[in-house]
């Protein structure tokens, strides 16, 4: 690849057709839904990377800093010569923070959005040329085999899965994930998972209403992906974004409402909608320290350490597997 700092690619990327028949099944359903890992092409990508950087967004700015703060603690915790597997590539920006606290051994990314992990391996490599680095493009609630490092020997697996993501699953499908990752890791592996506390539904609201309307943006873009790679002609100017926090759920969710009644076609398939009826495009689930310590424990980690910012606003979890 000319202009990549050197690194492995494996491409386990699920085809169109998986797009295609998880849009379709979505749409078909009494109570429309999409996939959320569907926001990220390369504009979903950008428009979250700019989310990221919104005043009112508090988890990234309040993670990095946590990571600024304590990645030497979390780095004495997970040792030196591990292997570092992150789930998902956003800018990179925690990552270089605990790959210097760390010196890992190798860092594998596992990503979907096969744009935004080759930028992030090939920063990474660039940056870190001790550190091995391989890219695996997959859809990672799904089980996979990691590839194969050669020259490495390394102490132990660690998980890192920053920026709460595991919020955009069900808690159910959370659980899965984190049996998954137990797994992954093995005896003696580790995770270190950020996650997003509960707290005031206004500052919760306003993180997902920004003023800018860059997640509106974000959330329609999912429609106009729909257009470009399905034949779609979902008109935008015909839907909204709607999120709201959810306080017995604990959990923003987040929508996108016909503003008329209409038909939509997809892939030689129409769909009609009603006048207010919704896509349910996204669910960010909060916790707190308690319930992500429990959920952990049913996926048998032992919960040992959590770091909180000063606010209470996020946590960082340690867990051994
Ligand atoms: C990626 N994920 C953790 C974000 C969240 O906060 O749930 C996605 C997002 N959706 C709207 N704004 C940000």
């Amino acid at each position: 690849m000319p202009g990549r700092a050197p690194f492995q690619f494996h491409d386990l990327h699920p085809d169109t057709e998986n797009f295609r028949d998880d849009v379709l099944k979505g749409l078909a359903q009494p109570r429309k839904a999409l996939p959320p890992k569907y926001f990220y092409d390369a504009r979903g990508s950008e428009l979250f990377e700019a989310i990221c950087d919104l005043p009112e967004y508090y988890p990234t700015r309040t993670e990095l800093a946590m990571m600024q703060a304590d990645a030497r603690d979390m780095a004495r915790l997970l040792g030196p010569d591990c292997l570092l597997i992150e789930y998902g590539a956003g800018s990179g920006r925690k990552t270089r923070v605990l790959i210097e606290a760390l010196a890992p051994a190798a860092y594998v990314a596992i990503d979907i959005s096969r744009t935004a992990l080759q930028q992030c391996a090939s920063d990474l490599a660039a940056a870190y040329p001790r550190v091995k680095v391989a890219a695996v493009c997959a859809d990672y609630l799904r089980p996979l085999d990691l590839p194969v490092i050669q020259g490495i020997t390394p102490r132990r697996r660690v998980i890192y899965f920053p920026g709460s993501t595991i919020g955009n699953f069900a808690r159910p499908d959370a659980l899965d994930f984190l049996r998954h990752a137990h797994a992954l890791t093995g005896a003696g592996g580790a995770m270190l998972v950020g996650v997003d506390l509960k707290k005031d539904p206004a500052r919760l609201h306003a993180a997902y209403n920004d003023a800018q309307g860059v997640t509106a943006a974000f959330n329609l873009n999912l429609l106009a992906r729909i257009n470009r790679e399905l034949d779609g002609d979902f008109n935008l100017a015909a839907f909204e974004h709607y999120a709201f926090y959810d306080v017995a759920e604990g959990r923003i969710e987040m929508h996108l409402r016909s503003l008329r009644d209409q038909a939509v076609n997809v892939a030689g398939r129409a769909f009609a909608f009603r006048n207010g009826e919704t896509i349910h495009t996204e669910n960010s689930c909060k916790y707190s320290v308690e319930e992500f310590q429990q959920l952990a424990r049913e996926a048998a980690f032992t919960p040992s350490h959590c770091w909180r910012d000063g606010e209470r606003l996020f946590s960082v979890h340690y867990l051994m597997a």
